[in-house]
């Protein structure tokens, strides 16, 4: 039976990095991995980003999961009939939470199962991944937390129906760090089992790729939720997707143009407080990448991913999401973009960018 492993977590904690990461350590093991991936726009980078490691990808976009409750399981029964996958890793939108009650219980439904899809699946515990900076500011209060309440509401949420919570980033953190955070997570979610990860380094994958193919999902309690608390929550973040294809006089080091885009909207968003939950970077050119995040306003941008050579032509995927009103993204972000197109004496072609704020979630089943 193919195995379904939700990897859930708020914006920029790091599943698509460890998403990425396991499915490489399954495929070492010799196991077939499908993705799926998921997002409340088009044009995504995290999509792309797999791809380019050449995994089986399939995108649920437009909306989250739980709303597109139906594409998703035409997604992953795809995925199942065409690649006869051995687990499927799906990382739900970063600002989606009550998955249990709104995918897995549903999914588990004699009567919704039959109307959905054909092919059975068994369910890895709900992992959830999270960032120790966001603990540290949002519910430790060691760090002012620049989100409103309602998105920090959301972010315990997400923690709170996790079967798996994996700390991830400990790269950056001391063990003294580590066993603080691990015991003030255990205190407060005693249900879950804890784990730390790091997701770049490969910390505690080979661990957790075993539970997600021995483990099941046995505790399926629905999450005690404010959906109008959660709506504000999603409508407080600013969603923005752009895509264009460039071309410079010369080679460069893209680099080096991603972070002055990177440097320059940070420099912004510190002016007006709007605090980003995750803008990515993604640059591809022939048989090369790269790809760039910024997870906070205080926090330097980090690179996943640099290309190898210097480059005249590449194509361009931003993704923003940030605590502002979608306009001011718009206009902040273009604005940023001819500068630094300005700046390296660029062409700018095929530019499409769409902005909102993300509707009231509405799922398609809530199932106590
Ligand atoms: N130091 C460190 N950085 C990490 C680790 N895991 C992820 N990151 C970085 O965190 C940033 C966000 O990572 P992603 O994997 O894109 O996060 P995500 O949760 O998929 O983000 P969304 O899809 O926007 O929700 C990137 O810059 C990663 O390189 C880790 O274990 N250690
Ligand atoms: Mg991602």
């Amino acid at each position: 039976m193919i195995k379904l492993a939700i990897i859930g977590g708020f914006l920029g904690a790091g599943k698509t990095t460890l998403i990425l990461n396991l499915a490489k350590r399954y495929r070492e093991l010799g196991l077939k991995v499908g993705i799926v991936t998921n997002d409340q726009g088009s044009d995504l980078v995290d999509t792309e980003f797999l791809k380019s490691a050449g995994f089986s990808v399939m995108e649920v976009e437009g909306g989250c999961f739980c709303c597109n409750f139906d594409v998703f399981t035409e997604k992953v029964d795809q995925l199942a009939k065409v690649n006869f996958p051995d687990i499927i890793l799906a990382e739900p939108v970063g600002s989606c939470t009550d998955l249990i009650a709104t995918i897995f219980k549903p999914l588990i439904n004699e009567e919704v199962f039959l109307e959905n899809y054909v092919s059975t699946f068994s369910y890895s515990p709900l992992s959830v991944v999270v960032d120790p900076k966001r603990i540290k500011r949002v519910m430790m209060e060691e760090e002012n937390s620049l989100f409103p309440n309602e998105i920090n509401y959301l972010f315990t949420k997400q923690l709170e129906e996790a079967n798996v919570i994996l700390l991830n980033k400990i790269d950056l953190l001391n063990e003294i760090e580590v066993e603080k955070i691990i015991s003030y997570i255990k205190q407060k979610y005693t249900a879950a089992e804890v784990i730390p990860i790091s997701a770049k380094d490969k910390l505690g994958l080979d661990y957790l790729a075993n539970l997600l193919i021995d483990e099941h999902m046995d505790q399926m309690n629905t999450l005690d939720i404010d959906y109008d608390v959660y709506g504000l929550a999603e409508a407080y973040l600013g969603w923005l997707n752009a895509a264009c294809y460039v071309t410079l006089e010369e080679a460069i080091d893209v680099s080096g143009m991603m972070l002055a885009i990177i440097e320059k909207c940070q420099k912004e968003f510190r002016i007006t407080h709007s605090e980003v939950a995750h803008l990515k970077l993604y640059a591809i050119a022939q048989e090369d990448y790269l790809k760039v995040s910024l997870v906070s306003i205080d926090e330097e941008p980090d690179f996943n991913k640099k290309m190898e050579k210097m480059q005249s032509q590449f194509n361009l995927i931003i993704n923003a999401r940030v605590s502002s009103k979608p306009q001011y993204l718009k206009t902040t972000i273009e604005r940023v973009v001819d500068e630094v197109r300005q700046q390296y004496h660029a062409v700018l072609q095929d530019f499409k960018i769409e902005c909102f704020a993300p509707a009231q979630p509405n799922p398609k089943y809530r199932m106590k």
